[in-house]
């Protein structure tokens, strides 16, 4: 079973290919950008990359809109390039795991197209339809792209559902026509030699049928929105998903969760239910917006919330399940502006950042860019942006309720998709070393100094700090299987915990801000025998008694025996 179980000890990087690296110099990165990076992807040392969905789309939402699944989008390459990318990953003991997108096709995928034209259409069942009530759709659901749930249908004279863009139609997973032509979908690419899938909001696949209206929903508490996620059936669809398709080859899942709890969590990924191997959850990126309001509405982050909602994770997957451990992603601001300090300390706190969450148990994924300590941007102009999510939101609070412009673009400054989605930083030449064209979104300004070429140059940097942690995980099989223990639950600025296996500890100590702070290593653990794994300042060796004062950011972990 060991065998079986390599996702533990792997390290993912996420390639959102629009930013990555364009080999033509049309502006959008693709397959063959990719292509050439591989090199670098094996210096840092990861096992695994996933990749952002590189099917066919009308990009409504960058590609989370698929119209067809057997194909690849014309500007990220061909089928060919896609296979070659495979192979040499392989060649270089990488895996490749592929986004699935099966909550919801694109309105363009022939299913939708068919299905809208009359309700005897065999596809007519392939999505989730109601009919309206006096000119007013079905239920007061918001999408998550803002505005209703339901599109009118002119055609039949009924809604379909879309918890996305209205260009994004929940399929319905009920119909067993549907479920068994996504497993199909899937064999054809995992018979391709994939490793994997990273599957999108996989816990909103099961609709609740009650309707109820979402104010009501809000007021009885039960969190999040009503038809979204862990719905009755979803364990029943994972269990014969893994039975028809995923148990049948050697490959790894992680389902990204949505308003996911850790008990719930547990179901999805305990080993003897058979359904994911681990999940996404969110409720460490909801820390620093107002509770019970959207992710604009900013909060500052409080280090206890923090401390209290990552442990409360770690012991509720402990022993069934299995965490994946994450900062970053295509969606999340730039984790060293939104919990670090981007500006004088963006070194230190990259590294203390990336400390705290790699001595987790758990797999960790890096985002591209993450490695070299990529910033948040800020344009000046919302013409600037593109993502969907962002721009409907700022029409929303700045054309219809007439808020100050200048305080949405706060919110879109330390919040918005865009913030991940600049391209990848390579070198201080044009557009970072990008594309030779003109970039689909503007490179951050501050890629003169924040590059790839620099970080390679500098034995400092933080993509060497992000290698060296790859090898420790390695090297100390306790980083990957040792139990979790918080320490220190209420200090006001040290996050801090330890490992244990056997007889060996892991004491990973960081400070979380700016000011120094006095940390004392706890009393039952003997000084003499401890070994410095790793440290983000280089003279972290002269701390030799048991009281440490801690620098900015500064973190340390120790291993005793
Ligand atoms: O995201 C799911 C999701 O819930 C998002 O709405 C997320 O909470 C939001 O982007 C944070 O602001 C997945 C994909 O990762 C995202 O890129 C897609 O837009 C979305 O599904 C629809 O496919
Ligand atoms: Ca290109």
């Amino acid at each position: 079973s060991k065998r079986k179980d390599w996702w533990k000890s792997s390290v993912v990087y996420q390639i959102y290919p629009r930013s990555f690296m364009d080999s033509n110099g049309d502006g959008i990165g693709d397959i063959r950008g990719i292509i050439s990076k591989l090199d670098y992807l094996q210096q840092l040392g990861v096992d695994v990359v996933w990749l952002s969905p590189v099917y066919q789309s009308p990009n409504d939402d960058n590609g989370y809109d698929i119209s067809n699944y057997e194909e690849i989008m014309d500007e990220f390459g061909t089928m060919d390039d896609l296979e070659e990318l495979l192979d040499e990953m392989h060649k270089r003991s990488i895996k490749l795991v592929m986004d699935l997108v099966v909550n919801h096709t694109s309105d363009e995928h022939q299913w939708f197209v068919e299905a809208k034209k009359s309700k005897e259409n065999p596809y007519r069942d392939f999505y989730i339809w109601r009919t309206g009530k006096d000119n007013h759709p079905p239920t007061d659901w918001q999408s998550s792209f803002g505005g209703s749930t339901w599109e009118y249908s002119p055609e039949t004279d009924e809604y379909y559902l879309h918890m996305f863009s209205k260009k994004q139609p929940d399929l319905n997973w009920e119909n067993p026509k549907v479920r068994d032509s996504i497993y199909k979908m899937m064999k054809f690419w995992l018979d391709k030699g994939i490793d994997g899938f990273r599957m999108d909001v996989i816990n909103m696949i099961s609709k609740k049928e009650c309707l109820p209206s979402y104010k009501d929903w809000i007021n009885g508490n039960h969190g999040f929105k009503p038809y979204t996620p862990n719905g009755d059936s979803v364990h029943q669809y994972l269990q014969e998903m893994h039975q028809e398709v995923l148990s049948k080859y050697d490959i790894m899942t992680v389902g990204e969760c949505p308003g996911v709890s850790p008990e719930q969590a547990e179901l999805y990924t305990a080993a003897d239910r058979n359904e994911l191997n681990m999940v996404f959850q969110f409720e460490h990126m909801g820390l620093d917006n107002e509770p019970g309001k959207s992710k604009w509405d900013l909060k500052p982050l409080a280090l206890k919330d923090l401390k209290q909602n990552l442990s409360k994770w770690q012991k509720q997957l402990e022993n069934k399940g299995w965490n994946s451990l994450y900062w970053n992603n295509h969606d999340q601001p730039r984790i060293v502006s939104r919990f670090g300090n981007d500006g004088e300390y963006r070194v230190q706190s990259a590294k203390m950042l990336a400390t705290l969450l790699h001595f987790m148990k758990g797999t960790p994924y890096i985002y591209q860019g993450e490695e070299i300590g990529m910033t948040n941007v800020r344009f000046s102009k919302i013409e600037d942006y593109r993502d969907i999510e962002l721009k409907n939101m700022y029409k929303d609070r700045v054309d219809h309720l007439r808020w100050d412009p200048a305080e949405v673009m706060k919110s879109i400054y330390a919040k918005g998709r865009d913030n991940a989605r600049t391209p990848m930083q390579w070198s201080g030449e044009l557009n970072g070393g990008f594309s030779t064209g003109t970039p689909w979104i503007q490179v951050n300004p501050n890629y003169t100094t924040i590059n790839v070429k620099n970080a390679l140059e500098d034995q400092h940097s933080i993509f060497y700090y992000y290698k060296k942690l790859i090898e420790l995980r390695k090297q100390h099989e306790i980083i990957v299987y040792g139990d979790y223990n918080l320490i220190l639950e209420d200090h006001e600025s040290v996050f801090s915990y330890m490992r244990s296996l056997g007889n060996e500890r892991l004491l990973v100590i960081n400070n979380f801000y700016e000011h120094e702070t006095v940390f004392e290593i706890p009393e039952n653990m003997n000084v003499q025998t401890r070994e410095l794994l790793i440290s983000n300042y280089n003279d972290a060796s002269k701390h030799n008694s048991a009281s440490i004062t801690l620098r900015p950011y500064e973190s340390i972990v120790y291993k005793f025996i």
